[in-house]
């Protein structure tokens, strides 16, 4: 990659995370830029007219062009490397699980560690406390489809390590923040080992 890359972030999202942990697991560097988005400094029309019209990170900028959503921002990281199956089908089945990610799994899971960890449950307004008892039921059901899926195959895609992977390791090893118990899905608790034992592996916190 001869462009410069700049990941726009919140250090604590794991939406930031996964596009820092695929350029780590690639060894490709990029630099790291701070947004406090407690303090709505993805709002401001700076950044709406710079760098997302959406007001969120992640986004990843190379040279001057700039890539909004996570997945994507990974998906360009990653493109022409292991992480993308070669085969039609099984490339195909590593985007329907990223799909899924950001339908079913993250809405839930992510939605209440940022409710839960950033905000605290004592200031969440009435319509978000709400929404948790549907949220928490929608986590703990990604997390069986996950432990159904895994007590059959290592990894998610073709019994080899994908995007796929990354892009739901970082918000599932996270879910006890959230205070989902990883304890009651020990596949998915085996498969989060696996995962970070892999050489290049950064944590959340780095
Ligand atoms: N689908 C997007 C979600 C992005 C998102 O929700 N970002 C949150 C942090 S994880 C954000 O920027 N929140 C600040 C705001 O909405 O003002 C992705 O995967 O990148």
């Amino acid at each position: 990659m001869t462009e410069k890359l700049v990941l726009h972030e919140f250090a604590a999202s794991g939406n930031c995370y996964k596009v820092r942990l695929t350029a780590a697991l690639l060894g490709i560097p990029i630099e790291r830029r701070e947004y406090d988005i407690l303090k709505g400094e993805t709002r401001t029309p700076e950044f709406l007219e710079e760098v997302n019209p959406n007001g969120r990170i992640p986004v990843l900028q190379i040279g001057d062009r700039f890539i909004p959503e996570s997945n994507a921002a990974c998906y360009y990281l990653a493109t022409g490397s292991e992480l993308i199956p070669a085969d039609r089908f099984d490339s195909a089945d590593m985007l329907r699980w990223m799909f899924w990610e950001q339908y079913n799994h993250e809405p839930n899971i992510a939605t209440l560690r940022f409710w839960i960890h950033e905000i605290g449950i004592d200031n969440l307004t009435e319509v978000q406390r709400a929404l948790v008892p549907g949220k928490r039921e929608g986590g703990n059901a990604a997390l069986k489809l996950m432990e159904d899926h895994l007590s059959r195959h290592d990894w998610l895609v073709a019994d080899r390590v994908s995007l796929a992977d990354v892009c739901l390791f970082a918000y599932t090893h996270v879910a006890g923040d959230a205070d989902f118990r990883l304890s009651d899905y020990p596949h998915v608790s085996k498969w989060i080992g696996r995962f970070q034992a892999q050489p290049n592996y950064l944590p959340i916190s780095a």
